[in-house]
């Protein structure tokens, strides 16, 4: 009663309790751009101020997307995730409006 065959593993089916591949149990979530449109009326300093405020930029960068917005026409503020992007829509455009300016900034997807 003490032989080997008493000792081997249980006899199981193919690939039981074996992981062959596994899905990823996170996914990258979707990004968005944060853009600002260029407006004739807005002053230069007031979007400065928005950039550095709202988008976390240094004063030259700051200059260097406002510049780019007021010649090319759009810029991006920033990439972030959908509802970070929307947050900072918000406050650029309730900012801009409290000010009594028509600067314009909306999101799209990366
Ligand atoms: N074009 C504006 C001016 O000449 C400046 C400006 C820059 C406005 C960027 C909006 O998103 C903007 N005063």
């Amino acid at each position: 009663m003490n032989g080997s065959s008493n000792q081997r593993p249980p006899a199981i089916g193919p690939n039981i309790g074996v992981v062959l591949e596994e899905k990823p149990k996170t996914r990258k979530p979707s990004m968005y751009r944060v853009l600002m449109l260029n407006d004739d009326y807005t002053p230069m300093e007031f979007v400065v101020l928005v950039l550095q405020s709202i988008f976390g930029k240094s004063n030259d960068e700051a200059m260097n997307i406002m510049l780019h917005v007021h010649q090319k026409g759009v810029g991006v503020c920033g990439i972030y995730t959908f509802e970070l992007a929307e947050t900072k829509v918000t406050q650029v455009m309730d900012l801009a409006q409290e000010n009594q300016h028509p600067l314009q900034c909306t999101l799209e997807k990366e």
